[in-house]
């Protein structure tokens, strides 16, 4: 078969992907009633096997280009037997690097990625952004957060993944050159749009009509620092829990773990279950213990019994997660143990330190630092533990070591007075132009203007986060959804935030999970319809997304509940089933 994907010159973006704005003329109240138009199928042009040899672009070097057969991959990447709705159309498999180079560090970078782009195209690009400290190119089947149920590529995206520009899953030592923390921050990102809808074109014959980015964590945080940076290349950004304000978040992480170490006995490091990760001779002492599972149940108990009510059905989820927080107080409401732990209280200690941890992060002189969480049932959830106890010493130290905090320094475990490691993610270290907070975070995220820009040419954000997130904070992602509707008039028409009460960091926790927050977000930028809410499901026994363990017994294997578009609440109706969608309504 004769090839027609075509050779590229370098260094062009080739693509004008806002001709649909150009009807507008700039008046912002037309932009923001027409949608944008659909994007159209196409089908991929030549054979897959030549993109490796043919496209050619500035610093890029392909490595591969193999066809993948339908149902070859699943979301997770594992190969499925017996066929699923879970399982990947065909397509071809593009695996590459771009901007190899020496760091100033002497080690080896370069932006790794794989691309995989359907035999049947619907039309559009997905670029999904991934969690952590990146680091590893996740298979780019187009994961979309929640608990597992379709992804991107599953739908027609042609899609791309990266490691964000360099190498090693969980280890921060790249921070020590500039150029890899800021392609970790946004560069990569910046550096592979192009070139994906470059080969998008040089494959199909035609650009993307529409382009979208999405992720959840860190990828939540690569997607609104996205909207920040390259509110031109993208109509939809699909945002889930983001770390919007990472090194931030990473601080409060460290201070809470030193409150937490206020209630825990000390633990023989022998009979530590944990290892830190880059030194694993090094135990680290077992802080959940003061604070046990047991107790958090306790709490969120305590929880539901102020708030369960409050959205009209008492079905263990507060969906008024706004009124919660007026109503629950953990020091009063939690009963106060007189004598030992007997399962039924707390120590006024643990209530006290609960409380403090919860109000966020502060500096030595009382200045937040970071969000305060909002109480949620999901407090009893293990990601909840995980992320508290394990990656507040495993993962947040290091990662504040060599990225987040300017130049490299030892972070003092269990310090409660972190002023100078705060002050230094806002300064910048030599040999570097930008501070950590300037790198990692949205451009002006106290006053998120540019959603204006965003809003103008018809472009979308769709938000999601978990109330039960223990590391980023859903009431951080609630204060920036607020800050944007107090900076942009008709910011409903720009963006949109649909919390998941009980959900734990991404998925998981006592919660309707599962969920496609891409098909709305499709419809709302291709369409015209913005959503009002999402149904979410929860994983029972027997669903194919994997079973959530954390679901309770009380509860249907089907559940069914509405997201609804913040403020709005999933209220009760007053009659049906409480565990069907559609006896609830968003209020
Ligand atoms: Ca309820």
């Amino acid at each position: 078969m004769k090839t027609t994907l075509a050779t590229f010159s370098v260094g062009v973006a080739s693509v004008a992907l806002l001709s649909a704005c150009s009807h507008l003329g700039g008046q912002q109240d037309i932009a923001q009633s027409l949608p944008l138009s659909a994007a159209k199928p196409a089908a991929m042009l030549g054979n897959c096997v030549d993109i490796t040899a043919k496209f050619k672009y500035d610093k890029l070097r392909i490595t591969s280009s193999v066809p993948v057969a339908a149902g070859a991959v699943a979301m997770g990447g594992a190969p499925t037997a017996p066929k699923t709705a879970y399982d990947a159309p065909a397509h071809c498999l593009v695996k590459g690097v771009m901007d190899e180079r020496k760091g100033v560090d002497g080690k080896d970078y370069a932006i790794g990625f794989e691309m995989r782009l359907p035999t049947q195209w619907n039309g559009r690009f997905y670029h999904q952004v991934n969690g952590g400290l990146d680091g590893v190119v996740q298979p780019a089947l187009g994961a979309l957060g929640g608990g597992p149920l379709t992804g991107a590529l599953h739908q027609g995206f042609a899609v791309i993944s990266s490691d964000a520009g360099h190498n090693g899953s969980q280890n921060p030592s790249f921070g020590a050159d500039p150029e890899a923390r800021q392609n970790y921050g946004y560069g990569a990102v910046g550096k592979l749009t192009p070139m994906a809808k470059s080969l998008i074109t040089a494959t199909y014959g035609k650009a993307p009509d529409r382009s979208y980015i999405g992720g959840c964590s860190n990828g939540g945080r690569h997607t609104m620092v996205a909207a920040s940076r390259y509110a031109d290349q993208y109509d939809g950004y699909l945002v889930g829990a983001p770390g919007y304000r990472l090194p931030q978040a990473a601080l409060a992480q460290v201070w809470g773990s030193a409150h937490w170490k206020d209630l825990s006995p000390e633990t023989p490091l022998a009979a530590s279950s944990l290892t830190h990760p880059f030194a694993p001779s090094v135990k680290l002492p077992d802080i959940s213990l003061g604070f046990n599972a047991q107790d958090r149940q306790i709490v969120a108990n305590a929880i539901l019994s102020k708030c369960d009510a409050l959205d009209g059905a008492k079905d263990g989820m507060v969906q008024d997660v706004a009124a919660c927080q007026k109503a629950f107080d953990v020091v009063r409401d939690v009963p106060t143990c007189t004598a030992g732990r007997d399962g039924t209280c707390l120590s006024n200690l643990q209530k006290t330190t609960v409380a403090k941890v919860f109000a966020g992060g502060k500096t030595s002189d009382g200045k937040p630092f970071y969000a305060n969480f909002p109480f949620d049932a999901g407090i009893s959830a293990a990601n909840w533990a995980a992320w508290k106890y394990q990656n507040s010493q495993a993962l947040d130290p290091g990662a504040l070591s060599y990225i987040f905090a300017g130049d490299v320094r030892t972070v003092k475990a269990f310090d409660k007075n972190y002023d100078d490691l705060n002050s230094a993610i806002y300064s910048k270290p030599a040999g570097f132009s930008q501070s950590s907070d300037e790198i990692m975070s949205p451009v002006g995220y106290d006053k998120p203007n540019y959603m204006g820009a965003l809003q103008k040419r018809g472009a979308k954000m769709l938000t999601y986060h978990g109330v039960s997130d223990a590391v980023f904070s859903e009431l951080d992602t609630r204060a920036w959804v607020d800050r944007v509707s107090s900076n942009v008039p008709n910011s409903g028409n720009v963006v949109r935030h649909f919390s998941v009460p009980g959900m734990s960091h991404c998925s998981a926790g006592p919660a309707a999970d599962q969920f496609d927050a891409l098909t709305p977000l499709v419809k709302w930028v291709e369409q015209g319809i913005a959503p009002e809410s999402i149904v979410a499901s929860v994983r029972g026994a027997g669903n194919a997304g994997g079973v959530n363990a954390e679901l309770p017994k009380e509860w249907s294997n089907t559940r069914t509940r509405p997201l609804c578009a913040y403020p709005k609440v999933a209220t009760y109706k007053g009659n049906g089933s409480i565990e069907d969608a559609s006896n609830f309504s968003c209020q």
